[in-house]
């Protein structure tokens, strides 16, 4: 299954039609955002989604993967906002007339800024009313949901945003992104529950954002230092989520970095999935630093994307078989695979074959690891449209299509039209 992905605050725009979320306070507030833009209105998805679904069935892909903003779909009281649900009806609609799976994530980072008002995800209540969000939702457009994914990348919404400052809400303090990543987990399993109940016959699992994690040396130090980061940044989201248990590693943490994990939290989060999607940009490299867990080195004289991440294609292969040697696993979907890449339209065209190089290696090392036993059931690439890159602003661009944020004409890059060709060839071979 071959399909594009995108998420609801870094395409949707029409934030007049929903309540705040964190994102808009963090846009809000000056040298959050680099390039000082806004995602208020982002690509202007909400009004031209019917353009947008006719450019993923002109694509051919299989599947679209979304995600549902929080805020748009919720009143402030928990109970189900039926307007911001309609706009998803109709995308539903339009996706399934063009027989486009629809592939539905409940929380890609935009938490309604009310809840962060009493606290966020260090608040355990939050998780509660996660519950109650996918248990409304799931419940108005569960039957044209192919898959749902409850969270996306919840060592982002963790360690990005409590640890390092760098996403909304924006705090710099390790104790809180552990809790805030307890409770994180914590949702997930409470929703995992309520999917089963509500959605029995869809695909329902989580999206983790998964990296192999390499020493920057062989000296012992360095060595140990990468193995602490891989629990930190792998371990610390699969081991729960697939084992039911936190790693090693919160062994080793001072007493007031261990998060608040009350009795039965871990069975809940540990809940059968029916996928688990992995999002996979690049690798890690790690030396032992005083004073820190570990510290990541550039290795120079690699390859880099426009994000500065090294163009690392083997990583995928590494990933999937890291998860094969330690885990019982799920059927696996890659949620997220993509560049940003300096893209320039030019007589109306956009020449992107670094974009192309990148997607061949990585669907080739794909195939590496599926020869090698990998259950790997389909492929996404981030993204379908340049979006909001976050704290990154507009500048940077990682779309199958070129946006012009100034007009929000949509132009067609030469990785669509290899993305295409791809696609159709498969097509045309199992006509055959
Ligand atoms: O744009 C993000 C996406 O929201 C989550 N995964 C990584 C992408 C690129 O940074």
């Amino acid at each position: 299954m071959f399909g594009v992905a995108t998420s609801s605050f870094q395409i949707e725009g029409a934030a007049e039609q929903r309540l705040p979320s964190i994102w808009d306070t963090f846009c809000d507030t000056p040298g959050r955002i680099e390039d000082g833009s806004h995602g208020a209105t982002a690509c202007d998805h909400v009004s031209r989604y019917r353009q947008d679904v006719a450019l993923m069935a002109d694509l051919g892909v299989d599947a679209y993967r979304f995600s549902i903003s929080w805020p748009r779909v919720m009143h402030a009281d928990g109970k189900l906002n039926t307007k911001g649900c309609d706009f998803y009806l109709r995308l539903l609609d339009g996706l399934n007339e063009n027989g486009i799976r629809a592939f539905a994530t409940l929380y890609h980072w935009d938490l309604p800024q009310y809840l962060e008002d009493r606290g966020g995800w260090l608040n355990r209540d939050t998780a509660y009313r996660f519950q109650e969000y996918t248990d409304a939702v799931s419940r108005v457009l569960g039957e044209r949901v192919f898959s749902w994914a409850t969270l996306n990348e919840p060592l982002c919404s963790a360690q990005l945003a409590y640890e390092l400052g760098m996403h909304a809400p924006g705090f710099t303090d390790r104790a809180m992104a552990k809790q805030a990543a307890h409770h994180l987990l914590l949702s997930h399993g409470l929703g995992m529950q309520v999917l089963r109940q509500n959605c029995p016959n869809a695909l329902n699992g989580i999206v983790l954002n998964l990296s192999p994690c390499h020493a920057a040396s062989e000296s012992h130090e360095d060595r140990a230092a990468a193995f602490r980061a891989d629990q930190d940044l792998n371990g610390w989201y699969a081991g729960p989520v697939l084992t039911g248990a936190y790693p090693d590693l919160i062994d080793q943490l001072p007493a007031h970095e261990v998060p608040d994990v009350q009795e039965g939290d871990m069975e809940t989060i540990c809940q059968p999935l029916g996928f688990l999607g992995v999002n996979y940009y690049s690798r890690g490299v790690f030396r032992a630093a005083q004073g820190a867990l570990y510290e990541d080195v550039a290795v120079p004289g690699k390859p880099l994307t426009d994000m500065g991440w090294e163009i690392y294609p083997e990583g995928l292969v590494e990933v999937l078989e890291m998860l094969s040697d330690r885990y019982d696993l799920p059927p696996i979907y890659i949620t997220e695979n993509g560049a940003a890449m300096t893209d320039r339209i030019e007589g109306g065209a956009v020449e992107d074959s670094s974009r192309i190089r990148f997607f061949e290696q990585h669907l080739a090392a794909l195939e590496r690891a599926i020869a090698a036993g990998a259950d790997v059931r389909g492929y996404f690439a981030w993204s379908l449209m340049d979006n909001f890159e976050w704290s990154y602003g507009y500048s940077k661009r990682f779309g199958l299509v070129y946006v012009d944020y100034e007009t929000q004409e949509r132009t067609v890059k030469s990785s669509y039209k290899a993305f295409q060709s791809m696609l159709k060839t498969r097509n045309d071979r199992s006509a055959c």
